[in-house]
Parts: structure tokens; C-alpha cells; sequence
């Protein structure tokens, strides 16, 4: 990983989380049928206890871990499609459709920056009620539209869904933010998926503790320093943050370093919460013919910049200063479609091979 990796774990097998069927014999909770075909090879984020004192240290260093018995969100392992249903409450809901697997994000408000863009997938506000009616025509029709409903907590849910959010363990991940001195919890964000549903490559300028719920997740994460192989959008662009590389067709003409990319994995299941550090990419899949997924995430603001800065810095520091100099050429230009054309004009054929003079 990035700098010191405290742990190397073993390649996860489908046979973690397993359940026990009717004949008692512990049945894989998932195969590896279900995963996506990549070109990319991965290497396994470590599983462990949140006792572990390797634990401690990987989230020290801000890298990946799952934690397997937080009891982080112990009350909504009984959430399925129904009790929520039954429970959440008449508010909205913000619910993607998406034209196939791949719910890629873009931002609204920066949509105006880019003629001619067009979204892959929309946003409606829905009732729950119609969101599932929604999901359950897109299962009937078997077609390449999906759904996938995305809305922050709020104080719209129900007494029971109240109750059950009290009754998450507040105290285990209070201590983590303290600890490290992060921010305020900015958000908890409620996903439902489909199976197969796809989020693709993208980092947050966040810390994230993942609490996965029902269904698998695959999460395929990438550190900061992999920057060069994910070709991230121009910051002014509604996908900023999000990979320009296809995943499931990589163009290596335009994103020659993708075939240098390598990525670190986890299948989360009910029960365990993934630490996804803030810059880190991550790619997050429900798997195939896994029925559906529901996810609260814990989303913290980072800690404030260290008064006194250590050199070499780090990858996550050097994206932060790109973000920075996009931003304020963008403001400087007065035009954020300018920035690309200058920085092209500022760098190509000065900065190759500064070192020998052409006579
Ligand atoms: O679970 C997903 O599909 C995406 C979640 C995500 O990107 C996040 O929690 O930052």
C-alpha cells in the first residue's frame, strides 16, 4: 500500500460470512461467480477484529481495513426492503435510474461548466413506496435500466428507524473520530441497490466508515498515488473526482497507466464496516444474483491540516494541491473552461526533458 502496510492478509475466499443452510453445514455466502471480470489484479484488504491492535494502526495510517464486530449498526441488521417499508416514513427519496449497471455520479450544480452534458442516469425524488414499485417493474422487465436509491438520513423516518439509529454504536465510533481528531459526522448516507448494481471508481474528500447491512458488496479500493492510472475528470466537471477509465473496456490509447493500476479488495456482508480513507478511490459493486444491498455509510470531515508540515508529503496532500490550482485558475480565468488549455499551454514540451537545450 501507500506507505508501511502493517498487515498482509490472506486472499479473501468466498467461503467469509458464510451461513449455515437447512443442513446445518455452513454454506459461502458468495461465490466468485458473482464478482465482475476486471483486468486489474487486486491484493485482499485485511479482515480483523476491531480489537486488533493492527486495526488501530492501518486506520492510523489511513489505509483500508474491515472490521468484522464493530456492532456498528447492530440494531438495522433486521432492515430489509419490507421493514423499511413499513417504517421509514413518508418523506423523499432521492432514487438513481440508470440506463445499465454503472451509476456514475455527477454533480448538478457544476453541469453548466460543460456544454452538451448529458448524465448517464437522473435523479427523482420518490416516495420509499414507489421506489420499490420501481425496483420491482425493473426486476419484471429484465431489462439494462436500474435503480438505486441513494438519500442522507434525516428527520423524516420513522420512530422505529429512530430508534434503531439511537441504538448504533455512537460510543465505538465517537472514539475513532476523537482519536484521530477528524471533523464532524457530516452525513449518513442510506443505500439500497440492486444486485449487480455498479458505483464507479471515485474518491471522497472524506473519511468513510462503510456499514454494510444486507446483501455483499465488493469494494475495490486504490490508493491516492494511483492518481496517474485513474485519470480523474477536471475538477470543474460535473464527474470530478469520478475515473475516466471504463472498467469493464479500458481504452489504453487515452489511459495508457491504467494497465499499471492494482487495487486492494474486500467483500463486505452484514455485520462488517470497511474503513474507506478519504482519497481513496473506490470502485463499490453489488454482486451479481446477490438480491438487494443496504448500506449506511459514516461520512467525517478529516482533520484540520497539521500546523507544522512533514516533507516528502503525501499522495493524498499532492492531490489536494492539484485540486487547488484547478480551482483557482478556474476563479483567476474567470472560465473554468480555460484552465485545461493554460495548464496545456504552461506545461507541454517545457517540464518532458527540461535539462537538455535545443540549438
Ligand atoms: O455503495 C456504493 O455503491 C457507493 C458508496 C460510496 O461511494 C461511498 O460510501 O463513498
Amino acid at each position: 500500500m501507500a506507505a508501511a502496510t502493517v498487515v498482509e492478509a490472506e486472499k479473501p475466499a468466498a467461503s467469509e460470512g458464510a451461513t449455515a443452510g437447512f443442513s446445518g453445514v455452513h454454506e459461502p455466502a458468495w461465490d466468485d461467480s458473482q464478482l465482475r471480470r476486471y483486468t486489474f489484479s487486486t491484493k485482499p484488504i485485511p479482515r480483523l477484529s476491531h480489537t486488533d491492535p493492527r486495526a488501530e494502526m492501518l486506520i492510523n495510517n489511513e489505509e483500508p481495513v474491515v472490521l468484522t464486530d464493530t456492532n456498528l449498526v447492530y440494531p438495522a441488521l433486521k432492515w430489509d426492503v419490507a421493514y423499511l417499508q413499513e417504517n421509514i416514513g413518508n418523506g423523499d427519496f432521492s432514487v438513481y435510474i440508470a440506463e445499465n449497471h454503472k451509476f456514475l455520479y455527477y454533480d448538478e450544480k457544476k453541469m453548466a461548466n460543460v456544454e452538451n452534458f448529458v448524465p448517464k442516469s437522473r435523479r427523482l425524488e420518490m416516495k420509499f413506496s414507489e421506489f420499490v414499485e420501481r425496483m420491482q417493474q425493473v426486476q419484471q422487465t429484465g431489462g439494462e435500466e436500474r435503480v438505486y436509491l441513494q438519500q442522507t438520513l434525516n428527520d423524516t423516518v420513522g420512530k422505529k428507524i429512530v430508534v434503531d439509529f439511537l441504538g448504533f454504536n455512537w460510543n465505538w465510533i465517537n472514539k475513532q473520530q476523537a482519536k484521530r481528531n477528524w471533523g464532524q459526522l457530516t452525513s449518513n448516507l442510506l443505500l439500497i441497490g440492486m444486485e449487480g448494481n455498479v458505483t464507479p471508481a471515485h474518491y471522497d474528500e472524506q473519511q468513510n466508515f462503510f456499514a454494510q447491512i444486507k446483501g455483499h458488496k465488493r469494494c475495490i479500493l486504490f490508493p491516492p498515488d494511483q492518481f496517474e492510472c485513474l485519470y480523474p475528470y477536471p475538477v470543474h466537471h460535473p464527474c470530478d473526482r469520478q475515473s475516466q477509465v471504463n472498467f469493464d473496456n479500458p481504452d489504453y490509447n487515452r489511459f495508457p497507466n491504467f494497465k499499471n493500476v492494482v487495487g486492494y479488495e474486500a467483500v463486505v456482508g452484514p455485520g462488517d464496516v470497511l474503513y474507506i480513507p478519504m482519497y481513496w478511490w473506490h470502485h463499490i459493486e453489488s454482486l451479481l444474483s446477490g438480491g438487494v444491498t443496504i448500506t449506511v455509510n459514516f461520512w467525517y470531515k478529516g482533520a484540520p491540516t497539521p500546523k507544522r508540515i512533514e516533507y516528502p508529503l503525501r499522495a493524498h496532500q499532492k492531490v489536494a494541491i492539484m485540486r487547488n490550482i484547478e480551482k483557482m485558475l478556474g476563479e483567476a480565468l474567470g472560465d473554468p473552461r480555460q484552465v485545461g488549455p493554460l495548464l496545456n499551454t504552461m506545461i507541454t514540451g517545457r517540464y518532458e526533458d527540461p535539462q537538455e537545450e535545443d540549438d
